[in-house]
C-alpha cells in the first residue's frame, strides 16, 4: 500500500432496503463508486455524485468527490453483492464491498 486509504469496514452485510452511509474521516476526497458491470442484475447502479453509470462518475470526477467530513448514502433494495470504489485511490486498494441479503 502507498497510503493508509480504505473503506472500513470494508465489507459489510445488511437486509435489503436498508441504507448505507459512507463518512469520510480522512483528511482528502474520497469517492463511491459501483463496478457496474459486478452489481446485481436489475439493481440501480450508485456513485457519490448520483451518477447513473460508472462512466458518468469517472468523466465528472470532481462532482462525485466526498469532502473530508462529508457523507455519502445509499439505499440497496436487490439481493447480491455489490463492489465498489474510490476512483483516485483504487491502485491503493480502496475497494470494498456490500453484500445484500
Ligand atoms: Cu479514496
Amino acid at each position: 500500500m502507498t497510503d493508509g486509504f480504505g473503506f472500513d469496514p470494508k465489507t459489510t452485510t445488511i437486509e435489503s432496503g436498508r441504507t448505507v452511509t459512507w463518512t469520510n474521516t480522512s483528511d482528502v476526497d474520497h469517492t463511491v463508486t459501483a463496478y457496474e458491470d459486478t452489481i446485481p442484475e436489475g439493481a440501480a447502479y450508485f456513485a457519490s455524485g448520483g451518477f447513473e453509470s460508472e462512466r458518468a462518475g469517472r468523466t465528472h470526477l470532481t462532482e462525485g468527490l466526498v469532502a473530508p467530513g462529508g457523507e455519502y448514502e445509499h439505499t440497496f433494495e436487490e439481493s447480491g453483492t455489490y463492489e465498489y470504489y474510490c476512483i483516485p485511490h483504487e491502485s491503493s486498494g480502496m475497494v470494498g464491498a456490500v453484500q445484500v441479503e
